[in-house]
């Protein structure tokens, strides 16, 4: 059954596999790569090569010729005007990380990935994400399911449980900040969720990937300060769409929305945490996967972690 979003998921899909095939041919060319990488803003940790660059502006062209009348934010374009702020509207906006996993590519890592997301209304309504060294394509649109190669997500079955954090195997990544206030916060919180005890801690290098494994369920959390909306859009939806959450570090607040109920767990700040909004600017991710217990697990574990998270100063998108 189409959904009103299928045109624009087909198109998506199409323009992944065709940026696809560029990134691959680029990724086992060694020299082409490190002939032709940067940094960004004099921070060595922070990469970007021609390929990139290239994808997007071949991405963003065939679909501003596509649909003509909606937006783009994409990270190489931010990035080339100085990070300016992205400027969200309610319209249609394409939100596109050309090679979210930049450093693996650089380092010859097979976890990269094309990630293309379409928000309306500041929601992202669908999403593609396609490793073209691995040949995984996750794709997904709001209310039409999440899947990996056409394969229902989550691709693991039955749905597990997970009683507690301890049983967990989380995902985090540390970024491209290498301020004393954002190591000192990462390791200090990766210290906290690592002690509870959990199960392992995992980092693929890439937001969209890392979103990807806990959407398929073999992963059951991630967090991260510091991504940016196009390494979350596409995710979110795949995510959300595989019975997952997505939200932020903080309880939503809205002045325009009513307080969410208080969960009976007697904490002030566990709100309603499932049905928070995110906001997809503001540089923060927490998510986990569908749990065989449901929402009301969900929520608990989430703000098991959340308790965990050290927080510091980021400039949203
Ligand atoms: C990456 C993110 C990852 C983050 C890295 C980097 P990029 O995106 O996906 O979560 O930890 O620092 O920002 O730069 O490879 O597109």
């Amino acid at each position: 059954m189409s959904s009103e979003y299928q045109q624009y998921l087909d198109e998506a899909v199409k323009i992944a596999k065709i940026a696809g095939k560029i990134i691959k041919e680029s990724f086992e060319n060694r020299q082409f790569i490190s002939e032709n990488l940067n940094i960004k803003q004099n921070n060595s940790s922070d990469l970007v090569t021609a390929t990139d660059q290239y994808v997007e502006k071949m991405v963003k062209s065939h679909l501003n010729k596509t649909f003509p009348t909606h937006s783009f934010i994409g990270e190489e374009t931010t990035a080339a005007n100085n990070n300016a702020s992205c400027n969200l509207t309610d319209e249609p906006t394409w939100c596109i990380d050309p090679i979210d996993g930049t450093t693996n590519f650089v380092h010859g890592l097979p976890f990269i990935c094309i990630s293309i997301g379409l928000l309306i209304k500041k929601e992202p309504v669908i999403g593609v994400i396609f490793n073209p060294i691995l040949n995984d394509l996750y794709t997904a649109s709001k209310n039409g399911g999440a899947f990996l190669n056409g394969k229902p997500l989550p691709t693991i079955r039955p749905i597990q449980p997970l009683e507690t954090l301890e049983k967990s195997l989380i995902i985090t990544e540390y970024g491209a900040n290498r301020s004393e206030e954002s190591i000192k916060a990462k390791l200090d919180t990766l210290h906290d969720v690592i002690s509870y005890p959990v199960h392992g801690i995992r980092s693929f290098g890439s937001a969209a990937i890392n979103m990807c494994y806990v959407a398929r369920g073999s992963c059951d959390a991630y967090y991260e300060i510091g991504i940016h909306a196009w390494d979350v859009c596409a995710a979110t939806c795949i995510l959300r769409e595989s019975g997952g959450v997505v939200v932020g570090w903080k309880p939503y607040k809205s002045t325009t929305e009513p307080d969410k109920k208080k969960l009976k767990t007697g904490n002030e700040e566990d709100i309603d945490i499932i049905n928070e909004k995110f906001d997809i600017l503001n540089r923060h991710v927490l998510c986990i996967r569908q749990l065989a217990e449901g929402p009301k697990k969900q929520n608990e574990i989430l703000a098991e972690i959340r308790k965990r998270l050290i927080d510091f100063e980021t400039e949203r998108d």
